[in-house]
């Protein structure tokens, strides 16, 4: 019984992502779902970003958090449609969720639609929101191990943004494994050795998105 209730929730769910899917397909919308563990950096890479792109690229952004409006008050000051989904303590945004917070944003007007899901690594990769593209975002503090340790997510996404590089020269995070073990879960999986805060490595996150676009 119980198992039927979750697979009816997921198909659901498969469901209404399909129906994002092809709203935003027919718009001509590329969409990104970025997922992390709290603070890995996803505002932070998306305020740089935004800045970086804004000018070529009409963007849009839907935040996800549990409580506050904090991320979304971030974006807002960096010019660009901001809507801000609260979970309530969910853990995950949903694809219903993010339909809603679509309705409230100039679809006609932009080409990328950026989603922060909330800072979670495990829930939120069992969620499809419609997107084309899965991130999943590692920070250089939380450990080389954590690709083994929490597969799912690194199983799913397209691309890995590796972030806070800046904190190598501290830490014992082995590159080596790092890379190893993420070809070792997704060959397919693209990387991007970043620190945001110090603005390296984001050149070729950008042509990754310019080329995206199109
Ligand atoms: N040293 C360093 N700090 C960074 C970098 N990127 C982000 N930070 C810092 O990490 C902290 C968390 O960054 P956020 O961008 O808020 O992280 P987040 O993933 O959006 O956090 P949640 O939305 O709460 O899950 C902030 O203090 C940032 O300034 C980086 O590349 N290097
Ligand atoms: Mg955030």
């Amino acid at each position: 019984m119980q198992i039927k209730v979750v697979s009816n929730v997921l198909k659901a769910n498969e469901d209404m992502a399909e129906v994002n899917r092809k709203l935003l397909q027919a718009k001509g919308i590329k969409v990104l779902n970025i997922i992390s563990s709290p603070g890995a950096g996803k505002t932070t890479i998306l305020e740089r970003t935004i800045d970086a792109l804004k000018n070529e690229i009409p963007l849009a952004v839907i935040e996800g958090d549990l409580m506050t409006s904090k991320d979304a008050e971030r974006i807002e000051q960096h010019g660009v449609p901001v809507v801000q989904i609260n979970t309530r303590g969910g853990c995950h945004l949903d694809a219903n969720m993010v339909n809603k917070a679509m309705a409230e944003l100039p679809l006609d007007e932009i080409k990328l639609l950026i989603i922060e899901n909330v800072g979670n690594l495990v829930c939120p990769s069992t969620f499809d929101l419609g997107e084309d593209v899965k991130i999943v975002v590692l920070s250089v503090p939380e450990g080389d191990d954590k690709p083994l340790k929490y597969p799912t997510t690194f199983k799913k996404a397209d691309v890995c943004l590796l972030n806070k590089i800046d904190f190598l020269f501290y830490s014992n995070f082995n590159l080596d494994s790092f890379y190893k073990d993420i070809e070792s879960l997704n060959d397919e999986m693209q990387v991007f050795a970043i620190s945001a805060w110090k603005e390296e490595g984001m050149e070729e996150w950008y042509n990754y998105l310019r080329k995206l676009v199109g």
